[in-house]
């Protein structure tokens, strides 16, 4: 599905810098850009050095004037990024600049690209599936190391051989069940009914495996978030303020300081998290307090791990549970030598910065946050995690059919569904507009 549109955009980060590239792409890119260089025409992966001249917008013809100087690079269809023709016109960083060669790729025929237009038409000529362009994405807004890492996984291909194997088992299966159809008077033949049973449970389990190393993969795009909560005056607010080596929060002797929420991006084990400090909890708040208190208490809701701190006089310890999180006892500064530790607890000192790397090292592993030498997982979103769960589901449903005996089309019909939610995540059954939603969020030129 060739477009008969050429489209135009700034490919590179908006603001000065030593270069910038204009992109085009369709069936005109070449002869257009090839006008704005003034060259007959660009030869295929070779790199001219040219000026790009302005073109009048009333005569349609090049003013003389020259707007820059610079590279032009001309991939010919297929052999492109989307699979058009695409010409990049590398020019110095400045948007004055970018924006003439773009206004006049315009007077010759082009128009601007909406956002993500490229990788939208990358996807509809078959270059990439649709979870590969989200890798791109990703990797362009990844944070961290790890999580450009897992990102450049994605976009090799790697979860998408993974979905696209699980996808051939399930067509597998379908044509057993066809073949069972075939004589539909009777019950699935035992010998196929157990191949059936083995093929699906192994799907199953591979599924699963799936589900684990994706679902960390979409904790390392977006990052964790880890709330401090407790009491007022514990020393959340220190604390904050001495994990991120800043005077963040304000910090006083009163209780509650603390009103809204205050966040810190962190790094931890190279895996971005976003640290949260709140109100202290307490119950003879006023107004606005209690207003703080209940946006900290929806962050504790919403937080992958909580911080329960305490300070140096912990009375309330034994009410925690594990499920509370990890249990932080600050201002251990004023604890006696002789003072009897807990196991389990993690003992810090804002003020006096002891124990924040044993309360990282707590945070890393109750996170689970893989250290650098094991397997990088792969970069994942929400709904590629749901499409997962949906198709789950669909199989388990087909298992308790097929050990009900059931009739082998109402069978062959839940992994018809669990084939469509996989085929959701590479786009192969993709709704337009679930598609139109994808692209429309990534940037213009990408
Ligand atoms: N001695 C000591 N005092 C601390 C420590 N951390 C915080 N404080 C003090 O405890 C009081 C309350 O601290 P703050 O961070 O505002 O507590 P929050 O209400 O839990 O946010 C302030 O006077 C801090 O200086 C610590 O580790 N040792
Ligand atoms: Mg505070």
């Amino acid at each position: 599905m060739l477009s008969s549109e050429t489209i135009a955009a700034v490919a590179t980060a908006s603001g000065s810098g030593g270069v910038a590239i204009v992109r085009l792409s369709g069936p005109d890119a070449a002869t257009i850009a090839a006008q704005i260089c003034a060259r007959e025409k660009l030869t295929p992966r070779h790199a001219h050095y040219v000026q790009f001249y302005k073109i009048d917008p009333q005569t349609e013809v090049t003013t003389g004037l020259v707007i820059d100087m610079g590279l032009a690079l001309y991939f010919k269809a297929p052999s492109s990024f989307t699979g058009e023709d695409v010409v990049e016109l590398h020019a110095h960083g400045n948007a004055i600049v970018c924006e003439q060669i773009i206004a006049s790729a315009c007077v010759l025929g082009a128009r601007r690209a909406r956002a993500g237009e490229f990788s939208e038409r990358a996807f509809l000529n078959g270059k990439l599936q649709l979870n590969q362009l989200e890798a791109i994405a990703d990797l362009i807004s990844s944070n961290s190391e790890q999580a450009a890492r897992s990102a450049a996984l994605s976009m090799q291909g790697v979860f998408s051989d993974e979905v696209n194997a699980l996808l051939q088992k399930l067509i597998y299966v379908r044509t057993l069940l066809e073949a069972a159809l075939d004589f539909s008077d009777e019950d699935i033949e035992f010998a196929d009914h157990d191949r059936i049973e083995k093929e699906l449970r192994y799907t199953l389990e591979r599924l699963a495996e799936i589900y684990k190393v994706a679902a960390e993969g979409a904790r390392m795009q977006r990052g964790v978030t880890v709330v401090l909560s407790g009491a007022p005056n514990v020393g959340k607010s220190s604390l904050l303020n001495a994990l991120c080596a800043e005077q963040r929060a304000i910090v006083t002797p009163i209780a509650g300081t603390t009103r809204d929420l205050i966040s810190v991006d962190l790094n931890i084990n190279g895996v971005p998290v976003t640290l949260v400090d709140t109100a202290g909890i307490r119950s003879d708040a006023g107004e606005i307090e209690r207003e703080g208190i209940a946006r900290a208490e929806t962050a504790c809701a919403q937080a992958d791990l909580i911080l329960q701190v305490l300070d140096n006089n912990p009375t309330d310890i034994d009410q925690l549970s594990d499920s509370d999180g990890i249990v932080v006892v600050n201002k251990a500064d004023l604890l006696s030598e002789q003072a009897s530790r807990l196991a389990g607890v993690v003992y810090v000192s804002a003020t006096e910065r002891t124990g924040l790397d044993q309360l990282r090292s707590a945070i890393a592993k109750r996170l689970d946050i893989s250290s650098d030498d094991q397997q990088t997982p792969f970069a994942a979103r929400q709904r590629h995690l749901d499409a997962l769960q949906q198709a789950q589901t669909a199989i388990e449903r087909a298992m308790a059919q097929l050990a009900q005996a059931e009739l082998p089309e109402l069978i062959a019909e839940e992994l018809r569904l669990a084939q469509q939610s996989l085929g959701e995540i590479t786009g192969e059954f993709t709704p337009d507009d679930l598609l139109d939603y994808i692209f429309r969020e990534f940037c213009i030129g990408k």
